[in-house]
């Protein structure tokens, strides 16, 4: 058991992440989801690696957030990140499901919900992921809106991605952004990113151009105070890496169709559409999908340094 972590269901953050904290150093939040359920074996324990390597060379330390036999960690070793890869009892953790997965004892790779949450809590300000979740195309019948929304509306961390994933209805997710009063910032671009694609055709009200113009709206957040809240940087993948257009339009729509001839629901949805649009274009959009993390992990390392500098 750790020893710095006298309560049992305190988070455990690795010595590397604790003495970066401690000290000033630019720390980097990864989520575990996308490793564990949102990209096919075995490529997705090197893809784990792979990111944590681009916070490094970028000179942050890199904190992946997971639970692991009920404790949340923040920060994961060599040993904790091939089990949160390779281990298939890995569930799929929210920011709700957090506690009765410690209570249990339970594994699971956490969300955008749960890692901001795990990561705001211990002190980290920046945060990488993919796409965020959102508010899905069939929410008018089954009401299903990605609990990543409400938490970032009351998480004071700074988002890096490539705007929500294409499969969800990508205007009626950045309505509810507005409505939640989330700040949506586009990286180098006048429209909201697509995910696989660098554009979803959707306009965004503000545009920076570098970390440090990034760095400049984290410190008019921080002055002006009041309720914490996430700061969304959407940062497009180039064109050169996109999913074709075409392509990305026609099979979403057979996905869409076959989830709903497959009846899947809840917490399966994201994952199912993933691997479907995985394989039905060969593998395209994978290759889309790592390119925008590569991009967004990047560009978040960046911040994470300028912001540590001043
Ligand atoms: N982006 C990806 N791959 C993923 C996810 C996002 O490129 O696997 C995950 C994130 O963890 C996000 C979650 O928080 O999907 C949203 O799932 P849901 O729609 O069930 O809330
Ligand atoms: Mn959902």
């Amino acid at each position: 058991m750790p020893q710095n972590s006298p309560e049992p269901y305190e988070p455990v953050l690795s010595a590397e992440v604790r003495a970066a904290l401690s000290t000033g150093l630019p720390v980097v939040a990864l989520e575990s989801t996308i490793i564990a359920h949102g990209l096919p074996r075995p490529r997705n324990l090197s893809v784990a690696r792979e990111l944590e390597g681009l916070v490094r060379s970028a000179g942050a330390v890199p904190a992946t957030v997971a639970v692991l036999d009920g404790r949340a960690h923040v920060g994961l070793g060599e040993d904790q990140l091939e089990r949160v890869a390779e281990d298939p009892k890995v569930r799929k953790l929210g920011h709700r499901d957090l506690a009765p997965a410690l209570a249990a004892g339970a594994s699971g790779a956490t969300t955008v919900s749960a890692t901001a949450f795990l990561a705001a809590r211990a002190g980290v300000g920046v945060f990488a992921t993919g796409g965020l979740g959102g508010v899905h195309r069939e929410w008018a019948a089954d009401q299903d809106e990605s609990a990543d929304l409400r938490l970032l509306a009351r998480t004071g961390i700074t988002v890096v991605c490539a705007g929500v994933k294409s499969i969800l209805d990508v205007p009626a997710t950045l309505q509810r952004l507005e409505t939640l009063g989330v700040c949506v910032v586009g990286y180098g671009t006048g429209h909201f990113p697509g995910f696989y694609l660098s554009s979803s055709g959707e306009p965004v009200d503000w545009t920076v151009h570098s970390p440090e113009e990034v760095v400049e709206v984290i410190r008019a957040r921080k002055a002006l105070g009041g309720p914490a809240s996430a700061l969304i940087v959407a940062n497009p993948v180039a064109e050169a890496d996109q999913l074709d257009p075409a392509l990305h339009d026609r099979v979403l729509a057979e996905a869409l169709d076959a989830c709903r001839e497959r009846g899947i629901s809840g917490q399966a949805v994201t994952p199912f559409l993933l691997d479907q649009l995985m394989r039905r274009t060969e593998g395209a959009s994978l290759e889309a999908n790592l390119a925008a993390v590569r991009g967004n992990v990047t560009l978040a390392a960046r911040i994470a340094v300028t912001a540590a500098a001043r």
